[in-house]
């Protein structure tokens, strides 16, 4: 069966059609991932209001600690997660306070 014009036309339509009805949501969710003693992605730039969640998917506990102040999630357990609303806009490099070789920056604009 062949593909008409038109249902060509409607489907890449709807393709460009779909970013644009995002531009003016609210806040967005972000996920890092800690997985092998490293922060994935390891430099993350977001939004000021948006929220930023690290999954802990090492079987052993990690933190997400600012390295010059703002925020601190403590312990974060095996499996477990920590979930942080970025208010306060800059540059924020981050390591693990259990394991100093991981480093992570988060960028709030
Ligand atoms: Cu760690």
């Amino acid at each position: 069966m062949r593909t008409r014009p038109i249902a060509l036309l409607l489907t890449f339509g709807l393709l460009l059609a779909g970013p644009v009805q995002t531009v003016n949501a609210g806040p967005a969710s972000h996920t890092v991932t800690i997985d092998g003693t490293q922060y994935a992605p390891q430099e993350l730039t977001i939004k000021a209001g948006d929220t930023v969640v690290w999954v802990n998917q090492d079987p052993f506990p990690h933190t997400v600690t600012a390295r010059t102040g703002g925020f601190d999630s403590k312990s974060i357990a095996a499996g477990k997660s920590w979930k942080y609303k970025a208010t306060k806009r800059g540059n924020f490099p981050y390591v693990c306070s259990f394991h100093p070789t991981m480093k992570g920056t988060l960028r709030v604009q």
